[in-house]
Parts: C-alpha cells; sequence; structure tokens
C-alpha cells in the first residue's frame, strides 16, 4: 500500500503507532557490520510523543543482508529474537531459511551472515532474569515446525507460539493466522506490550480507545506497536488469510 505524495499510513499515538512501509527510512544499522536496516519500533517513539508517556520497551527492525554483512552481539542485557522474512540466514552456526526463526539469550557473543539480499526481522530486549529458572540457552525453529492452534476454540484464528512456554522466557513471539472475516474475540487490553509486523494478508486493526481510538486498514509489511494496556482488536478481510508475527513480553511480575 502505497500513500499519495505527502500523506502517509504511518500513524503515532500515546500508546500506540503505525509504520507504514511508505515511510521506511532505509540507513546503516548499529551493532551490524555492512548492513542497512530500517528500525521499525523502539523506545524513542515514547518521546516522539512528546507527553512523556512510556514508550516501548523494545526494539524492533529489519535487516537487509549484504554478503559481507555480520552481527556478532545484541546490546547488554539484551536477548535477540531474529526470524528471516526472505532469503537464507546463518545464525549461531544454524542455517535458517525463510521462516526459520533463533532467539539467543543476552551477553553471548553469536555471528550473524546471510546471503545478499536475505531480509530479517530482530526484536531485541532486555532480558529479566528469575529466580525460579536459569537463562536459557539459544533456541532455533522453522516456523513450519510449530503446530498453530485455534485460538480460544476459533478455528478461522490460528495462533502458533515460536518459543517455548516456559518461565525462564520473558518473551513470547508468535505468529497468528486469520481467514477472511476471522477477528479477534473481544478488544483485548492487557499489562503486555505487543510489536507486531504484518507478514501476509489485509485486515482491519483497532487500537486505543475513546478519543483516541485509531481504525487503521494493514496489509504485508506495516508495523504496530501497542503499549500497555492499549485497547486492540483485530479482523481480517479480503480474499486470502492475514498472518501477523508478534512479540509479547510475559511471565515477569508486572510490579
Ligand atoms: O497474545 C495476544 O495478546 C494477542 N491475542 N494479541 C493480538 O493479537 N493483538
Ligand atoms: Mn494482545
Amino acid at each position: 500500500m502505497t500513500a499519495p505524495l505527502g500523506d502517509t499510513r504511518t500513524h503515532l499515538a500515546r500508546n500506540h503507532a503505525v509504520i507504514g512501509p511508505d515511510s521506511h527510512v532505509v540507513a546503516p544499522l548499529p551493532g551490524w557490520e555492512e548492513t542497512q536496516g530500517v528500525v521499525l519500533i523502539a523506545p524513542a517513539m515514547g518521546s516522539a510523543q512528546g507527553t512523556g508517556a512510556n514508550g516501548p520497551n523494545f526494539t524492533q527492525y529489519l535487516a537487509t543482508l549484504e554478503s559481507t554483512s555480520r552481527s556478532t552481539a545484541a546490546p547488554p542485557g539484551c536477548q535477540r529474537f531474529v526470524y528471516v522474512l526472505e532469503g537464507k540466514a546463518s545464525v549461531g552456526g544454524n542455517e535458517l531459511d525463510a521462516d526459520g526463526y533463533a532467539w539467543l539469550p543476552p551477553d553471548q557473543t553469536h555471528e550473524i551472515t546471510g546471503q545478499a539480499g536475505s531480509r530479517l526481522w530482530v526484536h531485541e530486549q532486555r532480558y529479566a532474569a528469575t529466580e525460579v529458572a536459569a537463562t536459557p540457552k539459544p533456541c532455533f525453529g522453522h516456523a513450519s515446525g510449530v503446530r498453530a492452534e485455534p485460538f480460544l476454540g476459533d478455528p478461522a484464528a490460528r495462533l502458533a507460539k515460536l518459543l517455548p512456554q516456559e518461565a525462564a522466557f520473558d518473551l513470547e513471539v508468535n505468529r497468528f493466522t486469520f481467514d477472511p472475516g476471522a477477528a479477534l474475540p473481544m478488544v483485548e487490553s492487557h499489562v503486555n506490550e505487543h510489536g507486531l509486523l504484518m507478514l501476509e494478508g489485509t485486515g482491519v486493526y483497532r487500537l486505543g480507545s475513546g478519543p483516541e481510538t485509531h481504525w487503521q486498514t494493514v496489509a504485508t509489511g506495516d508495523a504496530i506497536w501497542m503499549g500497555a494496556f492499549c485497547p486492540q482488536w483485530f479482523c481480517c478481510f479480503g480474499t486470502g488469510p492475514a498472518t501477523y508475527l508478534y512479540s509479547k513480553n510475559v511471565n515477569r511480575p508486572a510490579l
């Protein structure tokens, strides 16, 4: 979806944001060698509002690889999740093709390289250690190997949780697929934040409440930040299914 000259689909609000591909500005990625990318979601979004509101507690970005691109670490104390959108990448010695993914624990050196033209979605977030479990070891998988379950009993809305459902993880990364006409069964509002990337299809997202309510048609490539308690609802429309990939902070006390 493009926007007319001087217009944009990008929308910033106090507790949510939509970043449309029409407003992407490609730049060298800090922490990566010879790699161009686009930061979709970052803590700086909070100050962009000028309201003193909290921004996101994580960063999500797109990386486009050259044959010489390389990264060896996330920022100190941060876990890293890498999802291959297109092409092939080698992450921590594991060869991943499209829809393959990797989770890397904080403060552990690793190497990421890949074929020229490959595109990665990267999520970085400070890891919150817990007394109940040790920090997990690196974890690798492919979306095709994860069973998608009906969401709250609806077989037309199917949720695949890519990371192990264990207390040691303070992060979920999920793939959510909706058939045309399928929707979230309610307007959710929860303490967890989300960072989302539309992988395929079209739909409408409702974000916020009251005078802040924003309805946005979304399509492949759109990114959305939903802050804590941001009311949220999605319905898929169009001729085919819609799938999005999203993060959720989990398993840690709210206080
Ligand atoms: O996991 C979730 O909270 C999910 N149901 N939210 C969403 O899709 N916006
Ligand atoms: Mn949610």
